[in-house]
C-alpha cells in the first residue's frame, strides 16, 4: 500500500538519487523491520526472555547514518539496539541467538537483547542504563583523537536520556577537547510512557548544545535521505577536527516501549496516522515505484529474500544450544567461584 499522503519534499529529494542507492536503503530498512517482527513473534512464543525493545518505525535513523559512515567509524547505543547492529553489518543469526540466550549469540547468550558487542564491526553496545552510553561514546572518540586517526563515533540516545545530567557533562568535555563524536538524539517522542512535552519545557533538544558551543540541527528521521544528508554534514565536521556535532532526529516508535506496554499514553489513531503518512519504508518504496526503478514484483522478491534470511536467523536461534553452566564464570571481572560459607 502506498502512503495515503506521499511526502512531496522527500519525493523531490529522491528524484536525483540512483536506483541502486534507493534499493540499498529499502533493503536495509526492510531487513530491520522484518527482523524486529520476527523477534516480536519469538518473544510471544516464550523463546526470548527479559527485556526486548523493538526499533520498528525508527529504521531510517540508523540506515541513513550508517550510509554516511566509513569503515572504522564507531557506534554505541542504548538497549533499543537491534537495528543498529543489523545496519552496521552484524550477522542476524548472532543477534537473534543472543535474543534467545544461546551460545551462538554475540555475547554467547549471556547478554541478551540489551547487551551485545562486535569489535569487528566497531559496535560498542547495547547499554541498559539510560544515557550511560553517551560518556562512553565520548571516550571512544577520545581514543581516536589520542591515536591521531580520523575516525568518528556515533553516540545514539533517546529523548528521555537527553534529560540525564551525564549527557551535559559529556557535552562540556567533548567540546572542550574537540572530540570527533556525533551525538544522535533519537527523538521518538516518548520515554517509556512519558511524552517529550511532559518531560521538558525546552523541547528543542539539539539546541541545548549551544550552551557548550556544540553546533547541531533537527532532522526528519522518517526520511532516510534527509538523515543521510545530515549525517554527512556531521561526519565532515567531526573529521575536519572541529569537535562534536548534535543531530536531533525526529522519529517515531510504532510498538510499545518494551514488550509489555499498556499504551495508555497515546492513541491508536496517533500511531496509525504516522504509519499511514510518514512511514520511512513506504516513502522509499513509493520513490522506487514512481521513478520506475523497480516493479512491485522486484520489491516482493526483495521482501522474500529478506524473510528467508530472517527465518534462517530464527532457526539458528532455536537450534544453537544454551550456554554451558561453566560459562557463568567466564567473561566476568571476578573469576573465582564464591567460597562455601
Ligand atoms: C538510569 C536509568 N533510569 C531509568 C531507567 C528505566 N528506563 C528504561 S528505558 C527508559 C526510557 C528512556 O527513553 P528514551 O531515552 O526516550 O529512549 P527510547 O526508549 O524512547 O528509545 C527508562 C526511564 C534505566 N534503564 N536507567
Ligand atoms: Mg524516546
Amino acid at each position: 500500500m502506498p502512503p495515503k499522503k506521499p511526502d512531496t519534499n522527500s519525493q523531490k529529494r529522491g528524484a536525483n538519487v540512483s536506483a541502486e542507492e534507493l534499493l540499498g536503503h529499502y533493503r536495509e530498512m526492510l531487513m530491520i523491520r522484518r527482523f524486529e517482527e520476527k523477534a516480536g513473534q519469538l518473544y510471544g512464543m516464550g523463546l526470548i526472555g527479559g527485556f526486548c525493545h523493538l526499533y520498528i518505525g525508527q529504521e531510517a535513523v540508523v540506515v541513513g547514518l550508517e550510509a554516511a559512515a566509513s569503515e572504522g567509524d564507531k557506534r554505541v547505543t542504548s538497549y533499543r539496539d537491534h537495528g543498529h547492529m543489523l545496519a552496521c553489518g552484524m550477522d542476524p543469526k548472532g543477534i537473534m541467538a543472543e535474543l534467545t540466550g544461546r551460545e551462538g549469540g554475540f555475547s554467547k547468550g549471556k547478554g541478551g537483547s540489551m547487551h551485545m558487542f562486535s569489535k569487528e564491526k566497531h559496535f560498542y553496545g547495547g547499554h541498559g542504563i539510560v544515557a550511560a552510553q553517551v560518556p562512553l561514546g565520548a571516550g571512544l572518540a577520545f581514543a581516536d583523537k589520542y591515536l591521531g586517526n580520523d575516525r568518528v563515533t556515533f553516540a545514539y540516545f533517546g529523548d528521555g536520556a537527553a534529560n540525564q545530567g551525564q549527557v551535559y557533562e559529556t557535552y562540556n568535555m567533548a567540546e572542550l577537547w574537540d572530540l570527533p563524536v556525533i551525538f544522535v538524539i533519537e527523538n521518538n517522542q516518548y520515554a517509556m510512557g512519558t511524552s517529550v512535552q511532559r518531560s521538558t519545557k525546552s523541547p528543542s533538544l539539539w539546541e541545548r548544545g549551544a550552551a557548550y558551543g556544540i553546533p547541531g540541527e533537527e532532522v526528519d528521521g522518517m526520511d532516510v535521505l534527509a538523515v543521510k544528508a545530515a549525517g554527512e554534514k556531521a561526519v565532515a565536521h567531526c573529521r575536519a577536527g572541529k569537535g562534536p556535532y548534535i543531530l536531533e532526529v525526529k522519529t517515531y516508535r510504532y510498538r510499545g516501549h518494551s514488550m509489555s506496554d499498556p499504551a495508555k499514553y497515546r492513541t491508536r489513531e496517533e500511531v496509525q496516522k504516522m504509519r499511514d503518512e510518514r512511514d520511512p519504508i513506504e516513502q522509499i518504496r513509493e520513490m522506487l515505484l514512481t521513478g520506475k526503478h523497480a516493479t512491485e514484483d522486484d520489491l516482493k522478491a526483495i521482501d522474500k529474500d529478506i524473510k528467508a534470511i530472517v527465518n534462517e536467523a530464527a532457526e539458528f536461534s532455536k537450534e544453537s544450544p544454551e550456554p554451558a553452566l561453566e560459562e557463568l564464570w567466564t567473561d566476568i571481572y571476578a573469576t573465582e567461584a564464591p567460597q562455601e560459607a
